[in-house]
């Protein structure tokens, strides 16, 4: 599939979504969006496709925010409709039930960062730096920062972080829950394909269903959470791979798995 502002890669069990404006340093604007939303349908409907990396053209950036050019002279109205549109795609990382690392290789600013924190995992290169600088632009966070930054890091910090539009480090991001991993940036791409592979070697319903528990747990209270779960948990026990995963173990051996 071809994209004017986005590069699908695919590798076997794995697709690589590039975001590719670099000379904007792959600020989002609705193009790109509208895009993003047509390479995950894509992906969605590829069954060979097990795990998605997300990250940015070139070694400065993941993703500079929404684009600043592009929001200017939006409207409230307009404003209301591309927040919508922001909050949809990144949603659907979330809702999909191939697991999503993002691999953060530099600027994760506003957008970038709330594009990040859609995806389930964050690997993030020594120089990535994260941010929600909206406050300083006379807005707020629109694609779920406001939402999915106090989930991962608690109020407090989601708090401070908003207010004052500070810009973290890496390691700091990492000290705050906000990443799972910090690399040198000539092995972050390495880091994600090896932590895809290590997932795609698992049963894939079982990861999806790990993902829907998860996902739909942490918007519920503990016993519908508990119920979700073994509902998930009795989806498995309905698959092949169930049998194998379980039947390699007795019988000594490595599991082949299916998807089924
Ligand atoms: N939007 C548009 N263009 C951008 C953006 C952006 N977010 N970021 C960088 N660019 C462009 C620059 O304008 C510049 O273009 P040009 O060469 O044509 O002048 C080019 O990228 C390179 O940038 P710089 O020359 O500024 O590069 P530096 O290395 O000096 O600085 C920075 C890099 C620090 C990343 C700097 O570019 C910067 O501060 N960018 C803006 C970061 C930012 O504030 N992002 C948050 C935007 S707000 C947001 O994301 C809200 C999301 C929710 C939206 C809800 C919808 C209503």
């Amino acid at each position: 599939m071809a994209f004017e502002n986005l590069i699908l890669e695919k590798e076997d069990y794995l697709a690589i979504l590039y975001i590719n404006r670099p000379k904007a340093l792959n600020a989002l604007n609705a193009e790109t969006l509208y895009e993003m939303e047509e390479a995950i349908k894509d992906i969605k409907a590829d069954s060979n496709i097990k795990v998605v990396i997300v990250t940015g053209v070139g070694d400065k950036s993941f993703v500079a925010g929404a684009d600043i050019t592009f929001m200017l002279p939006l409207s409230p109205h307009e404003g209301r409709f591309f927040s919508d549109v922001g909050e949809r795609v990144m949603r659907q990382f979330e809702l999909m039930e191939k697991p999503v690392i993002a691999a953060i290789n530099g600027f994760a600013l506003g957008g970038g960062c709330e594009l990040a924190m859609a995806c389930d995992i964050r690997l993030a290169a020594e120089n990535a730096v994260f941010a929600q600088p909206e406050v300083g632009l006379g807005v707020i966070p629109g694609f779920g920062g406001t939402q999915r930054l106090p989930r991962l890091v608690g109020e407090g910090r989601a708090k401070e972080l908003t207010y004052t539009a500070d810009v973290i480090n890496a390691q700091e991001a990492y000290r705050i829950g906000l990443v799972n991993h910090v690399y040198p940036a000539d092995q972050l791409m390495d880091e994600a394909k090896k932590m895809a592979k290590k997932i795609a070697n698992k049963a894939p319903l079982a990861v999806g269903y790990a993902k829907f528990a998860i996902g739909k747990g942490m918007q519920v209270d503990i016993d519908t959470a508990m119920s979700i779960e073994s509902d998930m948990f009795g989806m498995c026990c309905a698959t092949e791979d169930k049998f194998e995963g379980m039947g390699a173990f007795v019988e000594k051996r490595k599991p082949t798995f299916k998807g089924k």
